[in-house]
């Protein structure tokens, strides 16, 4: 296997927005003697019940007046190794309430001993077990007894692989364990997050990761492409055999239980955790990005399982217009192309929601949050609170789509033009997900913002359908869960549909800042959002899994069938003037593994044959009448 290795502090944006100055996000070390640290240094083992050590370090305010509850963090990426000189951007707003910060590398990784999994696996009634939510009631019993002038109360936050951890002690949580924020925690990686989306691979992501990961124990491997735009390089690959064939020869674990289980069975479904959790244990202020490029799904899983028991209302959920982490980050003023009003949604969200969570239950200062949810509304760009989520308010009103490629809220009438609109797909020219030449994963760059990019790159090509609404005369908010209920078939015996909804800008939203005689400098041009189409919603369905997750189907080659789309929890204004647009295609490449489009028993072991080209139609007709299903504000 080719790779090469980076040093782990700088290779993960988490890790790296977790430790980076407030003063500044890129500044080099500089010739200037060193500034004193803020934080006193420990690094200590934490024994585990199975006698394993974990490594961890406790940074305490170098004055420190009285005991301080402690904020945990526990990773898989590495821990800091000196004290910060600089507040680290996202703790500032902590930090003025006085914590003694912990971070804790999970088993197996850089110094910590036993065996790193890379599972979210948890047993609770056999008694042998370990798994992060005893590793963390272990350490928190260590830290309580062990970590001076402590008072007592633990919260444990984090983002990601982080934010999994600290859900997963929501299982068996320590009784010192107050407080926790959850932030973008996967919770079934079949079902969806990182690795699937109702069980179509994630190829790019979960090949990239679990080498990232299962390479090294002491670093963060990233895997080192032969050509500079990787989607020609999955393209070449061939089958996805391929993988293990010509370059991982099995060596990464996570890889081979992924081709082993293509299938929804009983390894999915035990790492499915989130099902083990039916009430609220600890106070959670669930965190989640609308266009978070990783695990946009988890913190409203865990937030609705938690709700099934919530009797002292303790479970929250708090959403923005981010990307994977990015409310860590220092303003979060805009995400992409797209600014946000003036806000700084991430500062916003520490200083007004985040800290003031903390306080409350760690400190005993404050107010308890007096809502549900909290969302930094897209579109209006502004901030709401719900009493409940999802607002009772919002109706559900079906947008459908016309044969003549229009979108509307009358439903097709007997005179339509034609029952369908159709197109080939060929998996041999997939559609990419995002403009060529597509970078790896990892370190993520442009992978973090490619869910906002304007699909205007795809709209041309014969294998992508189109439908626009007129532009509207009113604002249009829509709230709560979104989906997409189409009727199509393919020629194949299995296929993918992918349907993205998309808010459409007019072609004169803004006004275009160059002089008349400059003209626009190169570039500035593509960078305006006259006439953008921005993504507010997308999802892919794989046919072989519509009847049954467990037992995949072959799909009846061209009878239409009902395809429901779930396009997960919005809040989103499409304003007056703008055009509601929806994107059909049937590739996603290679964000979404290639389906053969024949149906083969496991399209991890199909070969090059199998793969064909088929003819896919959507309906539009009186009897089968495809559409959006939008939860529209009163
Ligand atoms: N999205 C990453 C991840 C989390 C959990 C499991 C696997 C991957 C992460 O950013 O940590």
């Amino acid at each position: 296997m080719k790779t090469t290795l980076r040093t782990p502090l700088s290779s993960l944006f988490v890790l790296s927005i977790l430790l980076t100055p407030a003063a500044s996000q890129t500044s080099q070390q500089s010739a200037q003697p060193e500034a004193a640290p803020l934080f006193t240094f420990q690094e200590v083992m934490i024994p585990v019940r199975d006698g394993v050590h974990l490594q961890t370090v406790i940074l305490a305010p170098i004055v420190q007046k009285g005991p301080l509850p402690i904020l945990f963090r526990r990773t898989p990426y590495g821990v800091p190794d000196k004290a910060p000189t600089e507040m680290p951007v996202s703790w500032k707003e902590l930090a003025k309430d006085g914590y003694i910060f912990v971070v804790q590398n999970l088993r197996g990784r850089f110094k910590s001993e036993g065996v790193f999994k890379l599972s979210s696996q948890v047993d609770l009634n056999d008694p042998r077990d370990t798994n992060e939510t005893t590793d963390a009631y272990d350490s928190i019993d260590w830290l309580v007894k062990n970590v001076p002038n402590n008072n007592g109360k633990v919260g444990m936050y984090g983002v990601s692989y982080d934010g999994l951890t600290t859900a997963l002690a929501l299982l068996h949580p320590h009784p010192a364990l107050k407080a926790m924020s959850e932030q973008a925690s996967p919770v079934d990686q079949w079902m969806n997050d990182d690795d699937h989306r109702y069980g179509a691979l994630r190829e790019s992501y979960d090949f990239e990761y679990a080498v990232l990961e299962q390479s090294d124990k002491n670093k963060n491997t990233h895997f080192e492409f032969e050509t500079y735009d990787t989607f020609e390089w999955y393209l070449n690959l061939g089958p996805l055999s391929n993988i293990n064939a010509k370059y991982l020869h099995g060596s990464i674990p996570y890889w081979n239980s992924t081709i082993d289980h293509p299938d929804y069975d009983e390894f999915w479904k035990k790492e499915a955790w989130v099902n083990q959790l039916h009430s609220s244990t600890v106070p959670n202020l669930n965190v989640a990005g609308f266009w978070d490029q990783e695990d946009p799904w988890g913190p409203w899983q865990i937030f609705r399982h938690a709700e099934q028991n919530d009797p002292d209302h303790t479970n929250f959920i708090v959403a923005g217009p981010w990307y994977h982490g990015q409310w860590r980050t220092a303003k979060a003023d805009s995400i992409g192309l797209i600014t946000l009003g003036g806000h700084e949604t991430a500062r916003e969200f520490r200083e007004n929601i985040e800290a003031p969570f903390f306080r409350y239950y760690l400190h005993g200062e404050g107010e308890k949050p007096q809502w549900q949810a909290s969302i930094f509304q897209t579109g209006s760009n502004s901030w709401h609170t719900y009493a409940a989520w999802p607002p009772k308010e919002a109706k559900a009103t079906n947008l459908y789509l016309h044969s003549d490629g229009t979108l509307s809220f009358a439903a097709p009438g007997a005179k339509s033009a034609r029952a369908y609109r159709q197109y080939v797909s060929d998996p041999a020219n997939p559609v990419p997900y995002r403009q060529r030449p597509i970078s790896p994963t990892y370190p993520a760059g442009d992978w973090r913002t490619w869910e906002v990019a304007d699909q205007r790159f795809v709209e041309d090509r014969p294998d992508v359908l189109t439908f626009v609404s007129e532009p509207l005369d009113h604002d249009l908010t829509v709230t709560g869960p979104l989906a997409a209920d189409l009727f199509a078939s393919t020629s194949g015996t299995d296929s993918d549909f992918i349907v993205k909804l998309i808010d459409v800008y007019p072609q004169n939203a803004q006004k275009n800042d160059w002089k008349d005689e400059d003209g626009p400098k190169p570039g500035q041009y593509a960078q305006s959002l006259n006439g953008y189409e921005l993504p507010i919603a997308m999802e892919v369905r794989r046919g072989r899994y519509l009847e049954s997750f467990e037992t995949p189907h072959p799909l009846k080659a061209n009878k239409p069938i009902e395809w429901n789309v779930p396009l997960r929890d919005h809040d989103h204004v499409f304003l007056k003037g703008h055009r509601i647009m929806v994107q059909i295609q049937s590739t996603w490449f290679p964000v979404i593994d290639r389906n053969p489009q024949k149906f083969v028993p496991s399209i991890y072991k199909a070969s090059a044959s199998d793969y064909v080209s088929a003819t896919q139609r959507i309906y539009c007709s009186p009897d089968l009448r495809s559409h959006l299903v939008l939860p529209v504000m009163p």
